[in-house]
């Protein structure tokens, strides 16, 4: 299957954000990823509503959320509303998880969770069945351009294992460089987030780039 691919929007020009959102879409970006972060959960604040917003009306392609936000059940709804087609909550934020997953299915998104580095895999087992997408961070959450946590890799393929049984979609977030990308998607790996590693501030144009990462070239 071709590598979906999601372009990190915290890593775009954002004083140009609809104009990176379409010339990102022409160039074959796959999802495009709004890190949403509160400064209590993570210690940094990054794209808020309006920026959602501005990204929904720039394209038609799926929309993802990936919430940084401490107890996020009581907030997805504005998500929803923003137009996010996919939703990421923390399982490690507080709050309700199962409550976060059933109310971003029944506003008619796609559930996800996003697992930190130290979060050991078997705590997120009972959640599997309610995820259309989990994302493995292979960064701690809050910055970009951090290096590669090697222990992460490890959780990635094991649940990779389990897509069949649960059938979710599989995602990296964190320091994904094309030797990354490389290494992942050929054990079972379905997504990539692209900030600073692969994309932004990378040589070549967007659609040079997203070929080559897409395995197209
Ligand atoms: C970090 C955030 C990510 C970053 C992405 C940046 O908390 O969730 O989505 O934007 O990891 O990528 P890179 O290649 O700079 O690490
Ligand atoms: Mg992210």
């Amino acid at each position: 299957m071709k590598r979906i691919l999601c372009p990190s929007l915290m890593c775009a020009d954002l004083g140009r954000l609809a104009e990176e959102v379409r010339a990102l879409d022409a160039a074959g970006a796959d999802i495009f990823h709004c890190d949403i972060m509160d400064g209590v959960f993570v210690p940094n604040i990054t794209l808020g509503l309006p920026d959602v917003r501005a990204v929904r009306r720039a394209t038609g392609k799926p929309v993802d959320c990936h919430l940084m936000l401490a107890d996020p059940a009581e907030k997805v709804g504005w998500f929803l509303d923003a137009g996010a087609d996919i939703v990421y909550v923390h399982p490690e934020a507080g709050g309700d998880t199962k409550e976060a997953l059933r109310r971003i299915r029944a506003g008619g998104a796609a559930p996800g969770i996003a697992v930190n580095p130290e979060t050991p895999v078997e705590s997120v087992l009972p959640l599997l069945p309610t995820c259309d997408y989990v994302m493995v961070m292979t960064v701690h959450p809050g910055f970009a351009g951090q290096k590669f946590i090697p222990e992460t890799r490890e959780k990635a393929l094991f649940l990779a294992l389990l897509k069949k049984e649960f059938s979710f979609r599989l995602m990296i977030d964190g320091a994904c460089s094309p030797a990354v990308i490389e290494d992942l998607s050929a054990n079972g790996i379905d997504g990539f987030v692209l900030g600073t590693s692969a994309l932004f501030g990378k040589p070549g144009s967007y659609r040079e780039i997203l070929e080559r990462l897409h395995g197209e070239k």
